[in-house]
């Protein structure tokens, strides 16, 4: 087995260490194990300088200047660094819009009537996105509307009418810019099918170019993909509204079946709630010897399901492994994205079920039950069946759950938090302007191994929140401050004094759960409405953007699509640019010059709120609001 570190080094918390220390015992490998393997990395892939788009290649530059400038083709650091990004963008994109695509299709079939499991259960927000794209409202059944509606948004994937439909929701001054820019954005599926064609060799040689459309296909993401996947879970599984739950692998019950359910897409988890609730199959639990079923949730499959159920969070990204390791997990269910391979082999060592349920994320070892929106129910039956009778072979001899849960708070759509506000964004401006908030920054993203597990968003997000700065999370970092019991209302007390104030007058936490990955979008809208409700545009707002853990090509579309959007954003793990001086220079300077936003680089979170808050004064500034000096380097009380 290769070097482990010291555990404590690897996570900021009880439950994974506890986790850490048994797979170490029992000699079962997880992610920082095959990190560490995979030591010394490859530098030229880490600079982003090697190429294998064709099979001239592969290729590589030498970035210390000595070995090959060029690729076989010709092409030099700066067209393969920008070609190797723009993939990466397309990628991520890809997965959020064929995610939203999945959505509506099953949106599109429970408007025909086909199927069983769902129902439009926010019709209020149906009725408000379909006059948004135009669609007939009056005196006509829901069912109707959203047979008009699904049309419409099945017509912004292969579109020709070069706009998305929620272009509306974009200040008129950023359309402005990505007009004269070229990027608007023209169709879902176009931005990433004509990114792969520009990243063909010999297609788009000029790196400014490429960039200037990786923007663009993120825009087709964040304003397009991701933003229908999340209006059309809220219609059809209900819109968030605040709601207490726990988290940490203390969310496993000993005592009951436990079925986690894993990735990123609510379409069959929503139905799999309903399912466990069935008193058959807790009939059959309870002839077993357990008490009942429990569902826990990890990553944004459990972000979705806790923001509108309260369903317990077993934990982020890095915590997949673990949560096997507990031997108390009977049935893992996955659906797609972020799920390790690695899942497969970890459950061999215990009893636990691995379930796979879409048909394009199939795992070696798993056990598929291919999703059927039209038998959505009796699906999810057989699938609560398949983890009872796995806990039938559970050694209670081997259950090791190490934590007591913490409590957190989730639920915080947009539509929640104006309706917190008292229905409109003027008390939130108003704190804003009075300076008791000083802005708002949302943290975002995953776990990645190169970095204390959620060491960078519990700092970061503390070092803001201390500093009056409102903070917005999703993904695994929702997951990561909810653990570090930065989500409770009472965690206002956490907060410097003007934020603790507003959140202790509003019953908030300061720190916002808005839901899993595609709900980034939420944040856009959010900004969109604040920049509206004061007639300027995105990138005059003091917001800011950070990802300290990012890991996944999905991250590296939000980022973009976050930019381009107007709003500075840092990252904590490098991306793989720096081969090329002169994309870094694009994307870390020239930018805000064309867009009104640039990216940093910056691991350490301490020094990253530093950055952050200065941004934020610097915007205060411009708007003519009150400013402060930010320090160079901010106290640590926590
Ligand atoms: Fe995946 Fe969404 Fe990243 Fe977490 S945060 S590791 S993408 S689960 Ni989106
Ligand atoms: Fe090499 Fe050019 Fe082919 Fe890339 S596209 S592998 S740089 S020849």
């Amino acid at each position: 087995m290769a070097n482990r570190t010291d555990i404590d080094r690897l996570s900021i918390h009880e439950d994974a260490r506890a986790m850490l220390a048994r797979a170490r015992e029992d000699g079962i490998d997880t992610v920082w194990d095959r990190l560490a393997a995979q030591q010394p990395q490859c530098g030229y892939c880490a600079m982003g300088v090697s190429c294998r788009n064709c099979a001239m290649g592969p290729c590589r530059v030498d970035p210390f200047g000595e070995g090959p400038q060029k690729g076989v083709c010709g092409a030099n650091a700066d067209v393969i660094v920008a070609r190797n990004l723009g993939r990466s963008i397309a990628a991520g994109a890809s997965a959020h819009s064929d995610h939203g695509r999945d959505i509506l299709e099953v949106f599109a079939e429970l408007a025909a009537g086909e199927t069983s499991g769902y129902e439009l259960r926010d019709v209020e927000k149906l009725r408000a996105l379909a006059s948004e794209w135009q669609i007939e409202t009056e005196d006509r059944e829901p069912m109707e509307i959203a047979r008009d509606l699904a049309a419409a948004m099945m017509e912004d994937f292969g579109t020709r009418k070069n706009r998305l439909g929620f272009a509306g929701r974009v200040p008129s001054v950023r359309t402005e810019r990505w007009a004269a820019l070229g990027i608007s954005p023209r169709g879902i599926d176009r931005e990433n099918v004509e990114m792969l064609h520009r990243t063909h060799m010999g297609v788009d040689n000029d790196y400014v170019n490429t960039l200037l459309h990786g923007l663009r296909t993120s825009l087709s993401d964040g304003w397009g993909g991701s933003m229908i996947a999340t209006e059309l879970s809220d219609v059809m599984f209900g819109t968030p509204a605040p709601v207490a739950s726990r988290v940490n692998l203390g969310a496993l019950r000993p005592e009951c079946v436990n079925i986690a359910l894993h990735g990123h897409n609510p379409l069959l988890s929503d139905v799999i709630v309903q399912a466990a609730a069935d008193p058959e199959l807790v009939a059959q639990a309870r002839s077993l010897g357990a008490e009942g079923i429990n569902l826990v949730g990890l990553c944004c499959t459990g972000n979705e399901l806790q923001m509108r159920q309260g369903v317990p969070m077993a934990g982020n990204h890095l915590m997949q492994e673990l949560v096997l390791l507990t031997g108390a997990l009977d049935a893992m269910v996955v659906d797609y994205q972020c799920i390790m391979p690695s899942v497969t082999d970890v459950a061999k060592c215990f009893h636990t079920v691995v379930i796979s349920t879409a048909d394009k994320a199939k795992f070696t070892g798993a056990t598929h039950v291919s999703f059927d929106p039209r038998r959505g129910l009796e699906i999810g039956r057989q699938i609560i069946r398949l983890g009872v009778e796995a806990y039938a072979n559970r050694n209670p001899d081997r259950v090791r759950i190490p934590d007591e849960t913490v409590e957190m708070m989730a639920g915080f759509s947009v539509e929640a938090i104006l309706g917190a506000l008292g229905g409109t964004p003027e008390p939130l401006v108003e704190a804003i302007k009075a300076g008791k908030i000083r802005g708002a920054v949302g943290v975002v993203g995953c776990n990645n191994p190169k970095i204390q597990q959620d060491h960078g968003h519990v700092t970061l997000t503390r070092r803001l929140i201390e500093n009056d700065v409102l903070v917005l999370v999703t993904g695994c970092s929702a997951i990561a401050n909810g653990k570090a019991g930065q989500m409770m209302p009472a965690s206002a007390d956490m907060a410097g004094p003007g934020l603790s104030e507003v959140c202790k007058a509003l019953g908030i936490p300061p720190v916002l759960h808005m839901g899993s990955c595609v709900d980034n979008t939420r944040i856009l809208v959010l900004a969109a409405a604040l920049a509206n409700h004061l007639g300027v545009d995105i990138s005059q707002l003091p917001l800011a953007g950070a990802a300290p853990e990012w890991y996944s090509e999905k991250a590296v579309s939000i980022g973009t699509y976050v930019v381009a959007s107007g709003i500075f954003t840092v990252l904590g793990i490098q991306p793989a640019i720096f081969g090329s001086p002169a994309v870094v220079k694009l994307l870390a300077e020239d930018l805000d010059e064309v867009i009104g936003a640039r990216f940093a680089v910056e691991p350490d979170p301490g020094k990253a709120a530093v950055l952050i808050l200065k941004h934020i004064e610097a915007k205060r500034e411009a708007l003519g609001l009150d400013h402060h000096e930010t320090p160079e380097s901010l106290a640590t009380a926590a």
